[in-house]
């Protein structure tokens, strides 16, 4: 069941009938499930997330490393596995090689889905929050922004996490050539919290309106994405001055503990849900589901006017 000619990844095989009679696809990534969410939510949220996708008509396409292989498309009991394993690891580009050669399972983050989806043709993908350039630590850059800028796939999002430096972060995605628009707002949304005051250069109003800019980027041949800031859905947001605060917490808490590297995200979600009595992992589902929807009608609109792309009609 691999792509053709791919042998490093096992493509399921109702998703390859999907992308080969051109049916809508939606990928998702699983660092959220292994390291985003504690249980039992991370399950509930990811079946959750693939429902909505079903029942839109579109086919789920859940990124993950099992047992050494890249794997597009989980089986429900695979992901139940994955959402219980203790050992699962978080798995960006960098350690996509290790956990393939020593045969290990992981979430992939949003870099290592993205390299995954494109490679297995699916255009569009969803999740909750991209990485950025972190608080204090403007070195420490997620891969999630280079490789956003390498794939042209259509990223639904509610912007990149509240816990990071956002106006850096814009600034090395227009340095990356990555298209940013808003989903019926102006300024950017930012995980838990709806509207961070930070202008967006461009709003969008319906999936057809993008699948006009999507074509032309296609036609154009250029690789960045075009990422879609969706703000969280009315009444589960956060406000903005209470997530500073979480921030400020979480942040500080990583400092004492000596959290670094590829375990900081993680640690700071974790804080933030602990300071907020959970209320950010209400918000964090709402807004992982809300996404879901969204990127099935944007995913929809994008294989119905598939025969009608520029590069085609010239
Ligand atoms: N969105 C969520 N929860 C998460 C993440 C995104 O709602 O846990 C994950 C994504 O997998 C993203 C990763 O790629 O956090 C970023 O981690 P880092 O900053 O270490 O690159
Ligand atoms: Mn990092």
């Amino acid at each position: 069941m691999s792509a053709a000619g791919d042998p490093a990844l096992v493509v399921a095989p109702r998703l390859a009938a999907a992308l080969r009679e051109g049916r809508p696809v939606v990928a998702l990534e699983s660092a959220v499930i292994t390291q985003g969410l504690p249980r039992p939510l991370n399950l509930e949220v990811a079946l959750a997330m693939e429902s909505v996708l079903r029942q839109a008509g579109v086919e789920p396409a859940t990124i993950a490393v099992l047992d050494g292989r890249l794997r597009v498309g989980l089986e429900p009991t695979e992901l139940e596995h994955l959402a219980g394993a203790p050992d699962a690891r978080k798995c960006s580009l960098r350690d996509l090689p290790l956990l393939l050669g020593s045969r290990l399972s992981g979430g992939t983050t949003v870099a290592a889905s993205l390299f995954a989806a494109h490679r297995a043709g699916i255009a569009v993908f969803a999740t909750g929050g991209i990485g950025g350039v972190h608080r204090g630590t403007p070195f420490d850059v997620s891969a999630d922004l280079d490789e956003l800028g390498r794939r042209p796939i259509t990223v639904v999002c509610s912007g990149a996490k509240s816990v990071l430096d956002l106006p850096a972060t814009l600034e090395v995605l227009e340095t990356r050539g990555v298209t940013l628009v808003g989903w019926r707002c102006d300024r950017l949304p930012a995980f838990y919290v709806a509207d961070t005051g930070l202008p967006l250069g461009a709003r969008v109003d319906d999936a057809t309106q993008l699948a006009r800019w999507v074509r032309a980027r296609d036609a154009l041949g250029l690789t960045g994405a075009i990422v879609v800031a969706v703000p969280v859905p009315d009444g589960q947001a956060l406000g903005v001055a209470e997530v500073e605060r979480l921030v400020d917490l979480a942040n500080a808490e990583a400092r004492d503990a000596a959290i670094q590297g590829a375990a900081l995200t993680p640690y700071l979600l974790s804080a933030m849900a602990a300071h907020s009595d959970g209320r950010s992992l209400a918000a964090n589902r709402a807004l992982l589901v809300n996404n879901a929807r969204v990127a099935a009608e944007i995913a929809v609109e994008l294989a119905a006017s598939a025969g009608a792309t520029p590069a085609r009609l010239g």
